[in-house]
């Protein structure tokens, strides 16, 4: 009787979480917040990860490489018997958006946290989700919603809906097997090489079209639904700000947004939602114009995000325990009305890459660190002093969030968490953000999917002037010229300075390239 009253509901007792790192973790405290007990899987070169650390019981599933550990459903579900776990959260990547992993554990008579493998499916085909959205009277970008069958179909439907276009593969998604086509004399090669591509990478050649829209951003919206039929919204994310496909910056409240285009956006992602019965946490992402304001739709993610921070932190509501009481059966403990977003919330991806070095991964032990706390100070992370950040997976370090009354005070809160963020042993992008958080564009909130090409290469151009004579001061952007710098800057420790030939507009490596041969010739010095 009286655990009867004080489990109103049924929940979970423990619950298998199979992924890694920081969303482990992250996952590891909402089952702690509801009283469950929480399972850990690892890889070989994991076994003294944070996640293990934390769990209460963890399951070695096989070698460092994701395909013989993360990736292995047979695994997964074994380990889920053996502990008892009646349920499995999938983070995100590895088999968050694989709907043989949401069949297979169905099947095995355990939860999985997240949508039907039926949903999973009918966003997986990207030409599928387009038929959806359509039906659910979401704006879409002009193009097809079947897989292209003929070079001829191609070239009719540019002609007709205008070049530029993008072919894009129908089992794609996230950037992957996209493919710019400026001409209709582009088109007979760009159509065979996405087809190509297509079947390489997702053992499916099916492209289809959409027109190309210029300098979109990238805004999503978070959606939740439970099994008793309440799907809601909880506002969008603003991710222009990525590099070759990865987020970097991501934002809640998107700066451009308003009421009624957050209303419409809303609306037509709760409907997208609704139409393919779907259940959990979801994101629907479109590409916004920067210009016209319209809004069309991209595609479904059928997962919880990276950047959910974000909106937690707007919302006030904890998306990681919501996905969870809603796959044991409960309502959405919120209804749309409750929705309000409060504030502005801005996180940074900080990466164990080397900026300046074209971010290339900078893999390695973590000798010290010190993380940022305080009001309205948010940083997931992975990883502690003396853990390593290791090859084999994504290096991402931490996830450094803040929130203000308005953006100026997030921004204002994310420079002091940066500068009070040390860590030893590896690089970071820790001191890139610093920069981005007191650069104009930034700041005036003037984002779109170019700003960190634009971004870097104002930088460069900054770097360069410190080195240059005043006699020959740098000229425009884009214009060839030769200056006269030091190359000490790319060589830490080096103070000799030698002259370089290169054009303003050289990309970062170029720039190094030529630096270092001006070096090795020991080119005069001044
Ligand atoms: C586009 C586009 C322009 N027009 N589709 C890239 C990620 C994937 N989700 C879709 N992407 C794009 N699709 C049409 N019809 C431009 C991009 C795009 C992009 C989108 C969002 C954020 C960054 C981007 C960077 C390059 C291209």
């Amino acid at each position: 009787m009286r655990s009867a009253s004080r489990r109103k509901f049924f929940m979970f007792k423990k619950l298998l979480i199979a992924n890694r790192g920081e969303i482990a973790v992250r996952i590891i405290r909402a089952c702690r917040d509801l009283g469950i007990s929480p399972v850990a899987v690892y890889s070989e070169a994991d076994r003294a990860a944070l996640h293990v650390r934390l769990a209460d019981e963890a399951y070695l599933i096989g070698g460092a490489a994701s395909a013989d550990s993360y990736l292995r459903i047979d695994r997964l579900i074994d380990v889920a018997r053996q502990s008892g776990a009646e349920a499995i959260h999938p983070g995100y990547g590895f088999l968050a958006e694989r709907a043989e992993f949401a069949r297979a554990v169905r099947d095995a008579r355990l939860v999985f946290i997240g949508p039907t493998p039926e949903a999973i499916e009918a966003m997986g085909s990207k030409t599928n989700a387009r038929q959806a959205a359509i039906a659910a009277g979401a704006p879409v970008v002009p193009g097809t919603t079947t897989p292209l069958t003929s070079l001829d179909e191609a070239r009719a439907v540019s002609a007709e809906i205008g070049y530029p276009v993008m072919l894009k593969a129908a089992a794609g998604g996230g950037g992957k097997g996209m493919r710019l086509v400026a001409t209709d004399a582009e088109m007979t090669s760009a159509f065979e090489t996405a087809q190509a591509e297509a079947l390489a990478a997702f053992g499916d050649g099916a492209v289809y079209l959409e027109k190309a829209i210029e300098r979109p951003r990238h805004i999503e919206i978070q959606v939740f639904a439970d099994t008793h039929g309440n799907v809601v919204h909880l506002g969008e994310r603003e991710c222009s700000i990525q590099r070759r496909h990865q987020k970097v910056i991501e934002e809640a409240p998107s700066p451009i947004n308003d009421e009624g285009l957050r209303e419409r956006m809303g609306a037509a992602s709760v409907e997208i939602a609704r139409s393919v019965g779907y259940t959990g946490a979801g994101t629907i992402e479109y590409l916004v114009s920067d210009l016209t304001r319209e809004f069309y739709f991209l595609e479904m993610n059928t997962r919880l995000q990276v950047e959910h921070p974000v909106t937690e932190m707007v919302t006030g509501f904890d998306i990681v325990r919501e996905q969870i009481t809603v796959a044991a059966g409960h309502q959405l403990s919120f209804k749309q009305a409750d929705v309000e977003l409060r504030g502005h919330a801005i996180e940074c991806r900080v990466y164990a890459e080397d900026p300046e070095n074209n971010f290339l991964p900078s893999p390695g032990r973590i000798t010290r660190i010190r993380v940022p706390t305080g009001p309205n100070v948010r940083n997931d992370a992975g990883v502690e002093a003396g853990d390593e950040v290791s090859i084999y997976y994504d290096p991402m370090i931490s996830k450094l969030a803040t929130w203000g009354r308005t953006r100026d005070e997030a921004i204002d809160r994310m420079r002091r968490a940066l500068d009070e963020y040390t860590l030893d042993g590896i690089r970071t992008t820790l001191d890139f953000f610093r920069q981005v958080m007191r650069d104009d564009e930034f700041t005036n909130a003037r984002l779109d999917t170019g700003f960190i090409e634009r971004f870097q290469a104002r930088r460069q151009r900054a770097r360069i002037s410190e080195f240059v004579a005043p006699a020959e001061p740098l000229t425009d952007e884009g214009e060839t010229i030769a200056v006269i710098v030091a190359a000490l800057s790319f060589h830490e420790g080096q103070t000799t300075r030698t002259a370089a030939t290169v054009s303003a507009d050289a990309t970062p490596s170029q720039w190094r390239l030529a630096a270092r041969a001006a070096l090795r010739r020991g080119r005069s010095t001044f």
